[in-house]
């Protein structure tokens, strides 16, 4: 990838220097003994030292500034490995790559060596990772805060086509990129009870006692930006036990329960909640998501006073804590109980400084899906925050009774507290009331979320309610994953478009040229080359790169639809199966997915892909036409070797279910093109590209909502009415395409067919079969299939992160960069 700003720290006998050194030094090998993880290692030590050489420049100029910084708080963040964006962001790319020829090593295999921390589930944990990469790329001051779990999310494999779940241990052999920052360890306290005291002028004032507590430790993980020195800190804690309080209990004689008390802690960011939906009610998530919101406002609060003493008033000037999703909503009730119980603020001072500095996004429209925690569990744990909560209730609650007219149902709907059986906190009404901005990560999603989901808050504060639509990093997702690509684009353009993506819509003009659609189309071509060896590897299958490659990556989920995917392949096949002579466009699905392993549905799903792949992939008379290829442990490295060589881009969830979707913006990025509903942001996709170079199918939000409520859908009408559906189904219901798993087959069928199918697959079917048709037709077609995809990369420049970020420092933060651009 280009430089066009940073020249490079280091000559290629430089590193080479350095290479063998830290073979050497910190290995203890010479380069005849050393292995690939000894080269990795090596490789990692040089490179790491620019970076820890621009944190400490970032921090100096952070210190003399004093600047705004902002905070993002989120339980996942899906980084993906860091050795070839930091080898670009540095600089060092060439110097390393030369320095390793010279010594006969490969780059390319040492890169793969690296592990992919699984820190999250999906979407929601891949744009916190690249929020961060914007955030120093356009030099704005940032923190991001996570939980350094030891086990990220699980490593998937097929057994006779069931998902099986493995653990990630991505810190075995030590992580390069972390530091250790014992010095800034935080104290957690959980438990005990709230005593009331008498304090000065007869105040009764609260008194947390009888607490426990146990350790935050960060590790600091130095995330670089593109074009500049900036660089931001993710912070990610983990849990530990005071020794003090060991030695306390050793000294007792009680060894091994010190031991064991030890463990029980440390097990609190012991790993990943594998769900990217609520999980109800567990205890260790509820610790996990209070532990990052206590450490991290503990953090922020710290650095804030070594910079601007207890002038609290002043934080909203200094501090913005972003809250993705409600996750980290005790951040509201933390900072509150900091700012009354410690820094001593009269209530109402508090709240506003607590409200003018939180903010809150949102990434789901399930009502059912939205975060509540059982009051007494809470109380159990954080009893201080239970009282703090049920107070900002009060007052919330008597604010709004007075305008209106004793609306009770409102006020019902309004409240924080659930009252139906056993009492919640509604953490996304906690976080609505506590921030000044919420924002939904869509255009369609802002305005369903404030129509129909919360919708009582919208009218009460309409101006709080923002739509800030999800970027993806072009950095990532076009310059490092897809280098010839990256380089067609930069010959053309040149690699300005690298830091301003809106520079790609030079490449419209160039979308009828001859040439350049031959180039494109090649590239295309060297990555379905590429994709179809790690196919082989993976999947133990030879795929055709002419064919088309018809990619859905994404989490199992019933209203993702990889369903409907699954029912079109089936229909292909029986086509084919009925006249084996005809022509059709040879297509090669490719999947990735995991399954939260207690969704059962979302496993059979699995089941049923991998049981297609077998039957299909299996039959001569298809061969050369139809593959199935289910890639086993979908992540992001795995998504940056199949976005590359995608075609189709399937976005094809039930229209009103998917917040945003980010993979949409990767594919189109790559030039595949979409065929998808009107959900999320492919609505935006659709308008940026325009309506004849996207296939849009399906219901629209609205039709998709009045449906089932009408009692007008029917999943028996539906196959009566369409032979090809039928057929389809039956083949399902007999469990044709899940041999030895009949059963399986079944209950799908029967979710479809007798359980009411809240995703609407039948009704969409016909306008996907037909759309999918016209896809097939355009790919023979290769200069019109092309000049499509060109005009697909030329439009993205709306969804890079950068504008993104931007849009929140300017909605939201009210942050300014500290330019640390070299020579500025
Ligand atoms: C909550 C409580 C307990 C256990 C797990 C969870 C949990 C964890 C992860 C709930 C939700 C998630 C993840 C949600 C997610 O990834 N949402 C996606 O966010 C993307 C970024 O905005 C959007 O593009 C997707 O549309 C949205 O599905």
């Amino acid at each position: 990838m280009e430089m066009p700003v940073t020249t490079s720290p280091m000559t290629a006998e430089e590193f080479r220097e350095r290479f063998l050194h830290y073979l050497r030094y910190i290995r203890g090998l010479e380069l005849a003994d050393a292995g690939p993880a000894d080269h990795l290692a090596a490789v990692e030590l040089v490179v790491r030292e620019t970076l820890i050489d621009r944190a400490v420049e970032t921090r100096c100029a952070w210190r003399r500034v004093r600047p705004k910084t902002v905070h993002y708080l989120s339980m996942e963040f899906l980084i993906g490995r860091l050795l070839t964006n930091n080898l670009i962001a540095t600089g060092l790319e060439r110097a390393a790559r030369e320095a390793l020829d010279d010594l006969g090593l490969s780059l390319a295999a040492i890169t793969e060596e690296e592990a992919d921390p699984g820190l999250g589930n999906g979407g929601l944990g891949r744009l916190a990772a690249c929020f961060l990469d914007s955030l120093a790329t356009l030099d704005y001051p940032a923190f991001g805060y996570g939980l350094r779990y030891d086990y990220g999310m699980f490593r998937q494999e097929f057994e006779k086509g069931w998902q099986v779940e493995l653990p990630d241990t991505w810190l075995k052999g030590g992580y390069a990129w972390e530091i250790p920052r014992p010095d800034l360890t935080v104290p957690v306290r959980i438990g005990g009870q709230v005593e009331w005291h008498e304090g000065a002028h007869g105040r009764f004032r609260p008194r947390w006692v009888g607490w426990r507590c146990f350790y935050a430790v960060p590790h600091d993980v130095l995330v670089a930006g593109y074009g500049t020195h900036t660089i931001s800190v993710l912070r990610l804690w983990s849990a530990d036990a005071p020794s003090e309080f060991d030695f306390h209990i050793f000294s007792q004689g009680d060894f091994l329960k010190a031991v064991a008390d030890r463990e029980r802690v440390q097990a609190i960011t012991r790993v990943l909640y594998p769900a990217d939906h609520v999980e109800a009610g567990r205890r260790l998530r509820l610790l996990q998501e209070y532990l990052l919101v206590a450490a991290s406002v503990q953090d922020a609060v710290n650095r804030f006073r070594l910079h601007h003493g207890e002038a609290w008033e002043l934080l909203p000037e200094k501090v913005a804590f972003q809250l993705n999703d409600t996750h980290p909503a005790l951040t509201v009730a933390e900072l509150m109980r900091f700012l009354v119980d410690d820094a001593d603020l009269r209530w109402s001072t508090a709240w506003e400084i607590v409200r003018a500095t939180c903010s809150y996004t949102n990434h789901t429209l399930l009502s059912e899906a939205l975060e509540t925690w059982p009051v007494s569990l809470m109380e159990e744990i954080i009893p201080r925050h239970v009282q703090i909560i049920y107070e900002i209730n009060r007052r919330f609650l008597e604010s709004v009774g007075n305008g209106a007219s004793g609306d009770m149902d409102r006020l019902g709907r309004l409240s924080i507290v659930h009252e139906d059986g056993e009492k919640r906190f509604r953490m996304a009404n906690l976080a609505i009331v506590g921030s000044h901005r919420v924002n939904g990560v869509a255009r369609l999603h802002t305005r369903l979320l404030t129509t129909r989901v919360v919708r009582d808050f919208a009218e009460l504060w309409p101006e709080r309610f923002v739509a800030i639509t999800n970027g993806i990093t072009p950095r990532r997702w076009l310059g490092a994953c897809n280098p010839r690509l990256a380089s067609a684009i930069t010959r053309r353009i040149g690699p300005d478009w690298l830091r301003d993506l809106d520079r790609l819509a030079e490449l419209s003009g160039l979308a009828g040229d001859e040439e350049f659609q031959a180039e494109v189309a090649n590239v295309k071509e060297a990555n379905k080359q590429d994709l179809a060896v790690v196919i082989r590897e993976l999947c133990d299958l030879e795929v055709d790169p002419a064919s088309l490659f018809d990619v859905q990556i994404k989490r199992l989920h019933e209203y993702k639809r990889q369903l409907l995917n699954a029912l079109h392949i089936i229909h292909l096949h029986q086509r084919l199966k009925d006249d084996p002579g005809q022509e059709i466009t040879p297509r090669t699905f490719i999947f990735g997915a995991k399954a939260a392993p207690a969704y059962h549905m979302a496993r059979l799903i699995i089941r049923l892909i991998n049981g297609i792949a077998e039957v299909i992939n299996d039959d001569p008379e298809v061969a050369g036409r139809l593959k199935v290829a289910f890639l086993p442990d979908y992540r992001v490295t795995l998504a940056e070797k199949i976005i590359p060589a995608a075609d189709l881009s399937e976005q094809i969830s039930t229209a009103g279910w998917e917040a945003s979707g980010t993979g949409n913006m990767k594919l189109a990025l790559n030039g595949a093109l979409t065929i998808g509903t009107l959900d999320g942001a492919n609505v935006e996709i659709r308008d940026a590209v325009g309506e004849e170079n996207i296939f849009i199918f399906g219901l629209t939000a609205d039709e998709a909502a009045r449906l089932p409520a009408s009692g007008q859908y029917s999943p028996w009408d539906h196959h009566r009415a369409d032979e090809d559906l039928a057929r389809v189904l039956d083949a399902l219901r007999d469990g044709v395409y899940t041999p030895g798993d009949e059963g399986v087959s079944r209950q799908i069928w029967s979710s479809l067919m007798e359980h009411g199918d809240r995703y609407l697959h039948l009704a969409d079917f016909r306008s996907y079969v037909d759309t999918q048709q016209r896809v097939a037709d355009l790919y023979l077609d290769r200069r019109a299939w092309s000049e499509k995809a060109i005009r697909n990369i030329a439009a993205m420049g709306y969804f890079s992160s950068d504008r993104a970020i931007r849009e929140y420092a300017a909605k939201i933060w009210n942050l300014q960069p500290v330019p640390l651009r070299p020579g500025s």
